[in-house]
């Protein structure tokens, strides 16, 4: 199976084996551009013809049809971005040898699918950036927001241009978003020292926004989030009976600035409220009061929510009169979480939340590498949420992104599932092996146990010296979880020996380790790590 899974499909078990491909038809350009990020060659083995329909029955601007014949497919779209989309379906499907003859229908069910760049910490490398850009089109992402906290230029030195080195970078990231049918918003986070009463802010807001309008963006965002609640200047306090008053007027004058400017520029705005109770005064009014096609950001009922349920959405939306666009704070791992490691998949999003809001936006980490592990399962979630199964969507997410690696590197992974999505989270790997130790124990069957013991141990080395490999990026982004893991590598051989031989110098060792490993805030899961530990410490 490929991941997003399709809509509809409906395939025979005759597979087509594909050495080189040539194409036909219309988007070639579209179409060799997909294709040369796949490792197949062009030659006329098999050949994709696309056929653009713009007046289709098929009525999903981003949706395709494929018909998949021995030596030929049709691909059928209705627009470039359907091309883009479907020849990414048949690269995947051939990139995995699971090209079947049949007829695949699809679509995405969010409008609106993608990340923002919008934490606090160190800023992606630019070579990270399009990294994360390239494997998130391939996962049928179409959107990004540029609104990284600790770029000074986006909220601190708002008033400044960007100098030339960073203006190139900005233009370098949307042009290549451009070319990989990404929708770029550059957002700019003002309200740390805006004067709200004062013309030449706005006027400095207008020509920062032109700066970035010259490079060819027409996506902007106005971010009012982490800022004080209270007006800094006492003009702006006597002018505005409330700091909402003070937003609407902004949004609204520079609404109006920017569409006369140029009609096609789109807005999205984040309330300086932008979670929890969605009948609040400020949000309710802010809201109601604002242009009804800025799109407005919200984080759900937490500022890292649990949960996004169709019901808060429809709240949001009577008292707004807006849908939400979720900013979703998953994976995001900065402030208060920076001991966290956000691995785990997305989940307790609802399968019908598309129906209600313009669409989700994730928040990722300061860990670009990392990010793309859950960034691929809110991918696939966005795409196809009836059909999005959070333990397959991980599997592929590892399976794409460390190959063959994949294996060895769940014996980490599991423990890094502990976020706002999981609090109980533990490692399932690890609790699953102990009770099935503890079972053996308990039936007599002591040397099966310990063999059982030692195996697992083993695969915790493996996985240790696997991470040790500097040339793996993700695996150097880890280096504090690395450290602690490999903590617990020492922990369960300490146990396991201690086990054989209980002597009150090893249970004095393991007691040590076990404080120490207690002592590091660094977070890796595994209560039944310390319960089997304690346990041994007890042994008669
Ligand atoms: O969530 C929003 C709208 N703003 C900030 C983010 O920049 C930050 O990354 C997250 C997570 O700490 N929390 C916020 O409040």
């Amino acid at each position: 199976m490929i991941y997003p899974i399709p809509q509809k499909y409906n395939l025979s078990n005759k597979k087509t084996e594909v050495k080189s491909l040539c194409f036909d038809g219309d988007f070639i350009d579209t179409a060799r551009k997909v294709f040369l990020q796949y490792d197949i060659s062009e030659g006329k083995d098999y050949c994709i013809k696309i056929i653009h329909t713009p007046d289709t029955h098929y009525d999903k601007d981003e949706g395709y049809s494929l018909n998949i014949n021995k030596d030929k497919a049709i691909l059928s779209v209705k627009t470039k971005r359907g091309a883009f989309r479907g020849m990414h379906t048949i690269m995947k499907l051939i990139e995995n040898d699971e090209l079947f003859c049949g007829e695949i229908e699809d679509n995405p069910l969010f409008k609106i699918r993608g990340y923002i760049e919008g934490f606090y910490g160190k800023t992606w490398e630019q070579k990270k950036r399009l990294s994360v850009m390239s494997l998130m089109a391939k996962y049928g992402m179409n959107t990004f927001y540029y609104a990284p906290k600790d770029d000074l230029y986006h909220r601190e030195k708002w008033r400044e241009l960007y100098p030339e080195k960073e203006y190139q970078n900005v233009k370098n990231l949307f042009d290549f978003a451009t070319e990989n049918e990404f929708d770029f918003h550059w957002c700019v986070g003002p309200g740390l020292t805006y004067h709200y009463t004062d013309s030449s802010d706005f006027k400095t807001l207008l020509i920062k926004m032109k700066s970035v309008y010259d490079l060819g963006v027409r996506n902007f965002g106005l971010l009012l989030d982490d800022i004080p609640r209270d007006f800094q200047y006492d003009d702006d306090k006597q002018h505005f009976d409330t700091i909402a008053d003070a937003h609407i007027k902004l949004v609204r004058d520079l609404y109006v600035a920017l569409k006369e400017f140029d009609s096609t520029i789109q807005l999205t705005v984040c309330p300086t409220e932008y979670f929890g109770n969605e009948k609040g005064d400020y949000i309710s009014k802010f809201g109601q009061n604002i242009p009804s096609d800025v799109k407005l950001f919200w984080t759900g009922q937490e500022i890292c929510s649990r949960v996004l349920t169709c019901r808060d959405s429809n709240d949001f939306i009577n008292a707004t009169s807006h849908n939400p666009l979720y900013w979703d704070n998953y994976p995001v791992n900065d402030c208060e979480m920076f001991n966290e490691m956000h691995l785990g998949a997305i989940t307790g999003r609802d399968k019908e939340l598309y129906k209600y809001c313009d669409g989700l936006i994730s928040n990722v980490m300061e860990y670009a590498e990392c990010s793309k592990i859950p960034l691929v399962t809110i991918a696939d979630y966005l795409w196809n949420p009836v059909s999005y199964n959070p333990e397959t969507s991980l599997e592929d997410a590892h399976r794409e992104i460390l190959g063959n690696k994949a294996g060895t590197f769940k014996y980490i992974a599991d423990h890094l599932c502990f976020s706002c999505l999981n609090r109980n989270g533990g490692s399932q790997l690890m609790s699953d092996k102990f009770s099935r130790i503890s079972f053996l124990k308990s039936i007599g069957k002591d040397k099966e146990a310990l063999k059982e013991f030692a195996d697992y141990i083993d695969e915790t080395e493996k996985c240790l010296d696997m991470l040790k490999d500097t040339s793996v990026e993700l695996f150097n982004e880890m280096g504090k979880w690395v450290e602690k893991f490999e903590m617990c590598c020492e922990l369960l051989k300490i146990i396991y020996k201690t086990q054989i031989s209980p002597t009150e110098e090893n249970k004095e060792k393991l007691a040590v380790l076990l404080e120490k490993y207690n002592r590091d805030a660094v977070i890796l899961t595994g209560f039944c790590l310390r319960e089997m530990a304690e346990k041994t410490i007890n042994l008669n």
